[in-house]
């Protein structure tokens, strides 16, 4: 077997280097360039280090020798699953190695939200504190947080969560072992359970509009809505409607539906804190997530078990 690797995506320099270094590599922007390659060429590659773009049954079976998919990231929504198991490929992600960075932009976003630091530092630059001091704003020790979706990340947010003072309370498909967190059997009953609702589902289509109009209306006029996970798990217009209308206290987004252009609506909200996809956006944790990526590649080649496979 040659070790001819598919790059998609827009990579850091380090790992181009390190790929080419390891492997025969080939690199493209994105998935839709895949039938730009001749098909001698696409007919060699059993593997491939993806990034950016979607890989459905139409870019599988352009690479008719394709036997793994490794993906850059621990979500995975945009390869299809379904169609890779049909045709034998498999796929890995990059799970763990990211758990602290995403947990701690949640709390920086939340923190950031709640004590209205945005509005504060506006504030100090733009003058008006020598009129007056900024509105007072809500304690955030001491509150209650809920967790939808108690996997690695969830569960990285509760724990740092815990040293707040915050009563944690989750949902998730069944009931975990927690140290004594409160579990609710469905998003609604979570969501009028707490003051701050962090969003760490999986993305793709079991859990679309997962946090959906009943659930935003739940968390109240006095709830904070967080999401790290996929911009595809809320009814962004609902979340829109809600928070246009004073009726959620505010929301805290790395994600959104049409990433990069997230809708122009969320712009023009003084209640959001905005960030853009970045939460894995480390230096160190972008360098062993591709690190990871290539050791699963590295393991294929080998014909060794895979390391990081999806289930
Ligand atoms: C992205 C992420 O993968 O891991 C995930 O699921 O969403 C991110 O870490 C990252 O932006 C690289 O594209």
């Amino acid at each position: 077997m040659n070790n001819r690797v598919l790059a998609i995506g827009n990579y850091d320099p380090w790992d181009i280097s390190a790929m080419e270094a390891d492997f025969d590599l080939i690199h493209l922007g994105s998935s839709a360039q895949i039938g730009e390659l001749d098909a001698q060429t696409r007919a060699g590659i059993t593997a491939s280090a993806f990034k950016f773009g979607s890989f459905g049954p139409d870019e599988m079976d352009l690479l008719p020798d394709l036997a793994m998919i490794s993906n850059y990231g621990v979500g995975y929504d945009s390869i299809d699953i379904a169609a890779a198991r049909e045709r034998g490929i498999r796929v890995t992600n990059t799970p763990d190695v990211l758990n602290d960075d995403v947990a701690d932009l949640t709390i920086g976003m939340m923190l950031m939200l709640t004590r209205r630091m945005r509005d504060g530092e506006a504030h100090v630059r733009s003058g008006a504190w020598a009129d007056g001091p900024l509105p007072l704003n809500r304690k955030f020790s001491g509150g209650r947080a809920g967790i939808l979706g108690l996997g690695r990340i969830g569960r990285a947010i509760a724990e740092r969560l815990v040293p707040f003072g915050m009563e944690i309370h989750y949902h998730a498909r069944s009931e975990k072992d927690t140290p004594g967190w409160t579990y609710h059997d469905d998003p609604v009953s979570l969501a009028g359970a707490v003051d701050h609702l962090v969003i760490a589902l999986v993305g793709g289509p079991a859990t679309e509009k997962y946090v959906s109009a009943e659930v935003i209306a739940a968390l109240g006029a006095e709830g904070a809505l967080y999401n790290i996970s996929r911009g595809t798990t809320v009814d962004e217009d609902a979340l829109l409607d809600a928070l246009e209308a004073g009726r959620l206290m505010g929301a805290g987004l790395d994600v959104y539906l049409g990433e990069p252009r997230p809708n122009p609506r969320f712009l023009a909200l003084g209640n959001v804190v905005l960030q853009p996809h970045q939460a894995s956006g480390t230096v160190q944790t972008r360098k062993a997530m591709g690190q990871l990526q290539r050791d699963n590649i590295a393991a294929h080649f080998a014909r060794e078990d895979l390391l990081t496979p999806v289930a």
